[in-house]
């Protein structure tokens, strides 16, 4: 409750040089994935500031580490919290389900603002009939479990997808899910309707254009100009493949009779190295696709379909994991290192002072809001180096944090705008 969080996201006189267009907007949500794969990342104290510096509102953990959730309470942050694979089974049992939730969600609130629990990843694509009749019983009984407690109206049942559960995704028009995996699906999508909870989907235009390198259009994928395509039925233009990939779900969810279920994009990311195999994993590219996407974020962007439906995404991830098994792009889809250094320019300015001891005094009135810094930062200005992108990337990214007086806050835009 302590913080308010204002954040002018104006894109970056960076992309309005190349763009030749100026960009400016209001960002009120930006997500973010909180992987822990690693042995080497800062302590979850420390990464609360590195996270308010980079504008996140919104993280989704893998699991409900209480770490995390202790070290962001009163940050106004809000999470969703994950329940594994493995819990499936258990979890079924209503008192387990209710013990889970006594002890990794109730135990939060309200300090951590816990609003959706994500009950296993991408089960589905697994092809384990065992595990997947163990998803919709699991939503259930944590769900109930919510109930008991009196948590239902603030906290939603989910699970996260992999686009692969789709049959069809192009033209997006045609999107259906997996033959097989439709009976299982449309009781999930019927629980969603009911309990009022968000379709979580992971989706990776880069990963069609890995395996594809020669036929999907670099272009179409980075959200760089391009010709894009039509959908012939619809007759939508889409100039973006993860567009087209939602519209597909939405496009799947309709052919099951769910046309207005809202889907959140879970997990949708670049990574900025890869191995010799794998086209396409370089900072440059991954800068292009995140900066793109968080800029249609910033623009309130929906797609084609739904023009009025904000994207609601989570980007992958937050760090590098450096103990990710498979091919080293797994290990390189952070926007940060470990150190909480940008990975890459983001076409933002990042700002944290306080890495290392993981404090913000929080109580002070300097506290309250990050500077400002238009163009190349003033010499001097970047002392302790710590996260600001090199200034050479001329681009900016203003966070306002905590309680500022209203009048500084427009007098703050003002002078943004005067600038730009
Ligand atoms: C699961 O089954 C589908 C459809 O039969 C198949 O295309 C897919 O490759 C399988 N996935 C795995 C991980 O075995
Ligand atoms: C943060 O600062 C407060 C007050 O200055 C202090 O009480 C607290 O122990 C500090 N926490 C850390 C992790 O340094
Ligand atoms: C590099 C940089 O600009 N650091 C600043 C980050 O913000 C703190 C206050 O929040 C300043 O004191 C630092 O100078």
């Amino acid at each position: 409750m302590e913080t308010t969080s204002f954040h002018y996201c104006s894109m970056l006189l960076f992309v309005a040089l190349i763009s030749g267009s100026m960009y400016a907007g209001m960002v009120d949500s930006l997500g973010i994935n909180y992987g822990q794969i690693a042995n080497n990342l800062p302590s979850p104290e420390a990464v609360v500031p590195l996270a308010k510096s980079i504008g996140i509102t919104r993280i989704k953990l893998y699991d409900a580490d209480p770490k995390v959730l202790k070290a962001f309470a009163n940050t106004g942050i809000e999470f969703i919290v994950g329940l594994g694979n493995e819990y499936l089974a258990k979890v079924q049992d209503p008192a387990k389900a209710q013990e889970w939730v006594k002890s990794n969600v109730q135990a939060y609130l309200p300090a951590t603002k816990i609003t959706c629990i994500f009950v296993g990843n991408e089960v589905l694509t697994f092809n384990d009939t065992s595990l997947s009749g163990n998803l919709l019983p699991a939503m259930q009984s944590v769900h109930t479990a919510l109930v008991t407690s009196g948590l239902d109206k603030q906290v939603t049942v989910t699970t996260a997808h992999s686009l692969s559960i789709l049959e069809t995704s192009f033209p997006p028009s045609s999107g259906t899910f997996r033959r097989d995996l439709r009976g299982c699906i449309s009781p999930i999508l019927d629980f969603h309707a009911k309990t009022g909870s968000p379709f979580l989907i992971n989706a990776y235009p880069y990963f069609a254009f890995k395996s594809n390198p020669k036929q999907v259009p670099l272009d179409y994928v980075l959200f760089q100009p391009n010709a894009g395509s039509l959908d012939p039925v619809t007759n939508l233009h889409y100039d973006n493949m993860l567009f087209a990939q939602i519209d597909a779900v939405y496009a799947a969810l309709g052919s099951l009779g769910y046309k207005k279920l809202p889907v959140h994009i879970s997990e949708t990311g670049w990574p900025s190295k890869g191995d010799e195999d794998e086209p396409g994993a370089t900072s440059d590219n991954a800068k292009k696709y995140n900066g793109n996407l968080i800029k249609l974020i910033c623009q309130k962007k929906g797609t084609p379909l739904k023009p009025s439906s904000d994207l609601n995404i989570y980007v992958f991830a937050l760090f590098n994991e450096n103990m990710k098994p498979g091919p080293s792009s797994e290990r390189n889809f952070g926007l940060l290192k470990p150190d909480g250094t940008p990975a890459y320019a983001l076409g933002f300015s990042l700002n944290s002072s306080s890495i290392g001891n993981g404090n913000t005094s929080s109580g002070s009135g300097s506290g309250g809001i990050n500077p400002i810094t238009i163009g190349s930062a003033p010499p001097g200005s970047s002392s302790n180096g710590y996260l600001s992108i090199s200034s050479a990337s001329a681009t900016e990214r203003y966070h306002l944090i905590g309680s500022i007086p209203i009048t500084m806050l427009w007098l703050v835009l003002l002078l943004i705008k005067h600038v730009l």
